[in-house]
C-alpha cells in the first residue's frame, strides 16, 4: 500500500517557503531530515520538491535503468549561461553524448598526467605568497583556495590566466559567474509576480551573461585564429579537434563556449570549498593531522623545490582519504536531483511521478548510521581505508553525483586537491590563531564562512624522513 510523503507544517499561499532558511537552504533541509526521517517534502507554490537523505532509498534512485538526472529548477535557470554544456544539459539533449563521448578521455587517469605542471604552476603561486607571508598576517582560506581553484581550472581549461593571485579582488569573470549564479538561486524562490518586478536584477543578469560570453566567445576565437602552432594541450584544444565517434560530429562553437563556462562553474567553488573544509578539519584533528605529516614526509621528503611527481600524488594515501572523509562530511555540491522514466514507487510505498522533483540530499546520506557506523557524524579519514571502502556499498558514497551523469571532473579534482594539500603539509605547520568554529556559506555549493588560519614554515629538525625514497624522475606519458 502506499502512503504519503512526510511534509514539514506549511503556510496557506507559501506552503513551505518559509520552512526553508533561504541564506542556507541546505543546512535546513539537513535539520527537517533529522526531524522527519530518510524522505519528505516541501511544498513551494508551483513545485513540489521531495528530500531523500536516507541510504535505502538513495541507493534505488541510484539505479540508471529507471531513474535519469533531472536538471532541476535552479540549474535550468543556470541554462541562461552554461546552455546545453554538461552539467545543464538533458540527457537525451544530443549535445550531452556528443561532449561526454568527446571529453571523458581528456579526464581519464592517463589524461591526468598531463595536468600536472599547469596544476603545478598554480600551486607553486599559492605557496609561494604564504611563505612570503609576516608572522602576524592571516589567511583568508576560501578566498586563497578560490584563487587557486579558478586560476587551475582557467589553465588546464582554456590557458587562460587569471592571475588572481596578483589581484586583491576577483577577476571581473568571477564576479559576474557569481552575481549571475547567485540570481539564478534567487529566482527559484521568488514568487511569478515578484519575479516580474525585477526589473534591475533582470538587467544585471543579462549583462552579467553577455560579459561572460564575450570573454569565452574571445578566447575560443583568438584560438581559432591561431592555427596548428596553438594547438596547447588543455581541454578547449580537445574540444575544437575531438570528433565523437558514435555521430562523427565535434563540437560547435556555441557549445564549446557553454562548456568553459561550465567547467569554470562546476571546476572552482567545489574544489576550492573542498580544500577549505579539509583544511578545518586538520586543523581541528592533531592526531589526523600527524598521520598526514608522517606520510608526505615519507613520500615528498624534505625538498620543497622538488615538483611532486605523479607517482608521488598518487601515494599520498592518507592525504586523498583526509579529502575524501570532507567530502563525506560537507560534500560541496550538496544535492543532485532524479526523476523516473515512468511513473513508479520507491521503497514500496512512495508514489513518484513522472513530473515530480526529488534530490539526494548528499551530506546526510553521507551521515547514515545504518553504512556510515556509529560515528557517521565524526571526522575520521579511517571511513576511508580500504578495509572500510570494500566492505561498503557503493552508493552509500555520492559527493560527485551518480552513474553516467556523474561528475567528470572528479579525477581532476581529486589530484589537484591531492598535490596541493601534500604540499602545503611538506611545507607548513597549520594554526589557528582564533579556534575557528566552523559556519556554513551556501552559494550553490557548500564552504566554510569567515575561515582564517596561519602558516609557519617547517623546519627540517620538525619532518620525520625515516623511510623516505627519493623518487626516479619518469617522463609523462598521455
Ligand atoms: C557533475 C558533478 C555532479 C553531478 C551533479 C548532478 O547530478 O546534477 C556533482 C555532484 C559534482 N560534479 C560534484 C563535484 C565535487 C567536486 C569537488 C567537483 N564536482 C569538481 C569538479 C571539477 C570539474 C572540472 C567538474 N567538477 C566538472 C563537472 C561536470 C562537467 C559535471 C557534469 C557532468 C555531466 O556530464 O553531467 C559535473 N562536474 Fe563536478
Amino acid at each position: 500500500t502506499l502512503v504519503s510523503i512526510p511534509q514539514p507544517q506549511k503556510k496557506p499561499l507559501v506552503g513551505n517557503l518559509y520552512s526553508l532558511d533561504h541564506a542556507l537552504p541546505t543546512l535546513s533541509m539537513m535539520d527537517l531530515a533529522r526531524e522527519l526521517g530518510p524522505i519528505y517534502q516541501l511544498e513551494i507554490p508551483g513545485r513540489r520538491t521531495v528530500i531523500v537523505s536516507g541510504f535505502e532509498l538513495a541507493d534505488e534512485l541510484s539505479d540508471e535503468t529507471r531513474f535519469d538526472k533531472r536538471v532541476w529548477r535552479p540549474l535550468q535557470n543556470v541554462r541562461a549561461f552554461a546552455g546545453d554544456g554538461l552539467f545543464t544539459a538533458y540527457t537525451q539533449e544530443a549535445n550531452w553524448h556528443k561532449a561526454h563521448n568527446i571529453l571523458l578521455p581528456n579526464f581519464s587517469m592517463r589524461a591526468m598526467q598531463g595536468y600536472i605542471p599547469m596544476m603545478q604552476d598554480i600551486a607553486e603561486q599559492l605557496l609561494g605568497k604564504w611563505e612570503r607571508m609576516n608572522a602576524n598576517e592571516e589567511i583568508d582560506v576560501v578566498s586563497d583556495m578560490t584563487r587557486l581553484t579558478l586560476d587551475t581550472i582557467g589553465l588546464c581549461g582554456f590557458d587562460y590566466r587569471f592571475n588572481s593571485f596578483y589581484r586583491e579582488d576577483l577577476h571581473p569573470f568571477i564576479q559576474s559567474m557569481g552575481n549571475a549564479l547567485g540570481e539564478s538561486m534567487a529566482r527559484g524562490r521568488r514568487l511569478a509576480l515578484q519575479e516580474k518586478l525585477m526589473v534591475n536584477k533582470h538587467r544585471q543578469f543579462q549583462a552579467d551573461v553577455d560579459f561572460m560570453n564575450n570573454l569565452v566567445d574571445q578566447v575560443i576565437r583568438e584560438r581559432k585564429a591561431g592555427g596548428e602552432n596553438a594547438q596547447k594541450k588543455d581541454l578547449l584544444s580537445y574540444m575544437l579537434s575531438g570528433v565523437d565517434k558514435q555521430s562523427g560530429e565535434g563540437l560547435n562553437d556555441v557549445n564549446i563556449r557553454y562548456q568553459i563556462i561550465t567547467f569554470l562553474i562546476a571546476g572552482h567553488e567545489t574544489t576550492s570549498g573542498l580544500l577549505s573544509f579539509s583544511l578545518y578539519f586538520l586543523l581541528k584533528h592533531p592526531e589526523v593531522l600527524a598521520k598526514a605529516y608522517d606520510e608526505v614526509d615519507r613520500v615528498l621528503g624534505p625538498d620543497t623545490s622538488a615538483k611532486p611527481t605523479f607517482q608521488q600524488i598518487n601515494k599520498l594515501q592518507y592525504v586523498s582519504q583526509i579529502l575524501k572523509e570532507s567530502l563525506r562530511l560537507w560534500p560541496t555540491a550538496p544535492l543532485f536531483s532524479v526523476y523516473p522514466y515512468e511513473e513508479t514507487v520507491v521503497g514500496d510505498k512512495y508514489r513518484m511521478d513522472k513530473d515530480s522533483e526529488w534530490a539526494i540530499l548528499i551530506p546526510m546520506l553521507h551521515r547514515d548510521k545504518s553504512v556510515w557506523g556509529e560515528d557517521a557524524d565524526e571526522f575520521n579519514p579511517d571511513h576511508f581505508s580500504h578495509e572500510a571502502e570494500a566492505s561498503r556499498p557503493a552508493n552509500a558514497y555520492k559527493p560527485f553525483g551518480n552513474g553516467e551523469r556523474a561528475c567528470i571532473g572528479r579525477q581532476f579534482a581529486m589530484q589537484e586537491a591531492t598535490l596541493v594539500l601534500g604540499q602545503i603539509l611538506q611545507r607548513f605547520n597549520l594554526l589557528d590563531p582564533h579556534n575557528y568554529e566552523l559556519k556554513i556559506k551556501q552559494t550553490l555549493t557548500l564552504k566554510p564562512e569567515g575561515f582564517t588560519m596561519k602558516v609557519r614554515k617547517r623546519s627540517d629538525a620538525e619532518r620525520n624522513l625515516q623511510g623516505f625514497v627519493k623518487p626516479v624522475e619518469v617522463t609523462a606519458t598521455r
